[in-house]
């Protein structure tokens, strides 16, 4: 039998994490949650060659999508959304003209693992408290783990280091509201605050996503849910093909701006 000693097991573990930690505490993008947007834009961003650090709060990557409607795992996408899923090889299949229907497991999945294949590094289980500032510049992440988060324990976070930072987070745009709320009504938007999600309207939701997807500040990018919470546009319910798309479309203006 091959000899297994229970200590260089937890050598491996301890060590390999620490140095690819020590290694993205310097990062040309860093983006904050693990949902569809933040994924695909991952993607995109280290398929370009950029050394991208995703951190996610939660064990599981793939933010609402798993779900689908309701908890039907299925997603649906348009013809433009439908693009991105091909890129992916993730399956469609054709509901009525111009809808798509794909499987949440396999879409969330797929996504995750095409990601991380092409260079993104992923940290789970950690929460983004804050942004590192430098007079009105974002410089970086001010990360913590979740489970000191949900326990309440007085311990103090770490930074990470970036070149630029991508708020994915959702319906909640957590690193725009502590930019907000820290800097002040500052922010690219026509208030220079954050504006409010307003209730659904898919069609609406789903073409304000893209000219919302943009920077929000100073070396701040925001994608997904997340723009339409900022720039005040309509919930669209579950159709992910917006996702996938802002996802998109922030790396091609990464991919301009870090040039
Ligand atoms: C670390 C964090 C933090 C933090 C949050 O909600 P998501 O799936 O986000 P998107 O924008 O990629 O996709 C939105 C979509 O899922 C959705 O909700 C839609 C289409 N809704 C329409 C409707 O009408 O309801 O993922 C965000 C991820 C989650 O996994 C969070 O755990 C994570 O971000 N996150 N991670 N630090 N501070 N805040």
């Amino acid at each position: 039998m091959t000899k297994i000693e229970e200590i260089v097991v937890s050598k491996a573990i301890i060590e390999e994490y620490m140095n690819e930690l020590i290694d993205y505490l310097e990062a040309d993008v860093a983006i904050v949650g693990g949902g569809p947007s933040g994924v695909t834009a991952g993607y995109y961003l280290a398929k370009a060659g950029f050394k991208v650090a995703l951190f996610e709060r939660k064990l599981t990557i793939g933010g609402g999508m798993w779900g689908g409607g309701m908890m039907f795992n299925k997603i649906v996408v348009q013809e433009d959304g439908k693009r991105i899923l091909d890129e992916f090889e993730i399956k469609t299949k054709k509901f009525q003209e111009n809808y798509y229907i794909a499987d949440s497991i396999e879409s969330c999945s797929t996504l995750c693992s095409k990601a991380t294949k092409a260079g993104l590094k992923i940290f789970n289980l950690m929460s983004v408290e804050d942004v590192m500032i430098r007079n009105e510049d974002i410089k970086g992440l001010v990360i913590n783990w979740s489970t000191i988060e949900s326990s309440g324990l007085h311990i103090d976070p770490l930074a990470v280091e970036a070149k630029a930072v991508i708020d994915a987070t959702g319906h909640p745009c957590e690193v725009v509201k502590i930019v907000q709320e820290k800097i002040g009504p500052k922010l690219n938007t026509p208030t220079g605050k954050i504006m409010g999600e307003k209730s659904m309207w898919a069609e609406r939701g789903e073409a304000e996503i893209l000219k919302n997807t943009k920077k929000v500040y100073n070396n701040l990018y925001v994608t997904g849910m997340a723009c339409n919470a900022v720039y005040g546009s309509p919930r669209m319910g579950p159709i992910f093909g917006g996702m996938l798309l802002s996802g998109e479309k922030i790396a091609e203006i990464l991919i301009n701006d870090l040039k």
